[in-house]
């Protein structure tokens, strides 16, 4: 990326959010709107090196990153360099599970922490900053998005939210966000600094349809959702309560999704291969079920020293290819039981 494309911010203030979907790209423009915040994007296997990255920084924003047994020794020593060394004052907004250890040490530092699992991480900073943000309805509408393609519209303050537009022009917008991102998020190199662009055409006050080249994006992905769906149906595994599917989509969730659709089973779970030697695994259940996959996914995880969770009906895990066939196994049992 050149330096030049993206003047700092005359504050220093930085944002760091989650590059995977529509919340963490509305958490990012949402800050951006209210601080002109410079934007890096992240997830959880490049956020310690992203953080390292960031010089000169007064105010730090990190949005939707959740914290986890592998990432978090990583992640707190670059907080602490930007604390002490950088003299920045540091907010963590998030809605992922946080355990109870993670959240006194980044208190005892004095982070400003926001954090509840009842709501996603753009309703979170709505609700922050309400009185900076009522009267922007873009921003209102980001907000929304980020609740609807996070599964969270149902929520307390996402339906009131959600309650004062249009229903369907809602939808439309979520999916056009969360299609272009999918679309965008396979780009290689490029990918990074076009979901950037992204989140600030966003913060500029664009909405998603406006975006340059949105509804291309869009249709490339629900064509490709269309032939994956197939694939999934005649490629799929069938177990007794799940159905995986190995796939390189980088919207494993979706995969997931569909996989619980194509076979009429209660957990989907898509294998993806990131690394060499190493599976990603996102699983999701059908809404309504009683499972609790970030706790299931928790404890495979930690029987195998890998790192998994996340939340009741979406959760993720990270192990070595050697170590499938076993989670496989592990994933069936505790499903069987619970
Ligand atoms: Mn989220």
């Amino acid at each position: 990326m050149q330096e030049m494309d993206f003047p700092r911010a005359p504050d220093g203030a930085v944002v760091v959010s989650h590059r995977k979907d529509a919340d963490g790209i509305s958490s990012a423009a949402m800050i951006r709107s209210l601080t002109s915040a410079e934007i890096f994007l992240t997830d959880y296997a490049d956020m310690a090196e992203t953080l390292s990255r960031i010089k000169n920084c007064k105010e730090l924003f990190v949005c939707d990153l959740g914290l986890n047994p592998t990432t978090f020794g990583a992640f707190f020593d670059e907080l602490q360099r930007l604390r002490i060394k950088e003299g920045a004052s540091v907010h963590y907004i998030d809605h992922h599970p946080i355990n109870s250890e993670y959240r006194s040490k980044l208190t005892v530092a004095g982070v400003d922490i926001y954090h509840s699992t009842e709501e996603c991480t753009s309703v979170l900073i709505y609700t922050k900053y309400l009185e900076n943000l009522k009267d922007s309805p873009k921003m209102k509408i980001l907000a929304c998005c980020g609740a609807i393609t996070d599964y969270m519209d149902s929520r307390l303050e996402a339906r009131k939210l959600i309650g004062s537009f249009d229903r369907q022009f809602l939808l439309y917008e979520a999916t056009v966000l969360s299609f272009s991102i999918a679309t965008i998020g396979r780009g290689g190199k490029e990918s990074n600094r076009r979901l950037i662009e992204l989140a600030r055409d966003l913060a500029s006050g664009k909405l998603p349809h406006e975006i340059d080249g949105a509804s291309e994006y869009a249709q490339t992905y629900a064509k490709r959702a269309a032939l994956l769906m197939e694939k999934i149906r005649d490629e799929g595994v069938r177990r007794k309560n799940f159905a995986y599917f190995k796939t390189r989509e980088s919207a494993t969730g979706n995969v997931a999704n569909f996989l619980i659709g194509a076979f009429d089973v209660p957990v989907g779970v898509a294998i993806r291969e990131e690394e060499v030697g190493f599976y990603e695994i996102s699983l999701r259940s059908r809404e309504g079920s009683s499972y609790d996959l970030g706790k299931i996914v928790g404890r495979i995880a930690s029987r195998l020293g890998a790192s998994g969770g996340g939340h009741p009906n979406a959760s993720g895990a990270r192990i070595r290819k050697s170590q499938l066939e076993q989670f496989l196994k592990m994933l069936e049992e505790e499903l069987s039981k619970s």
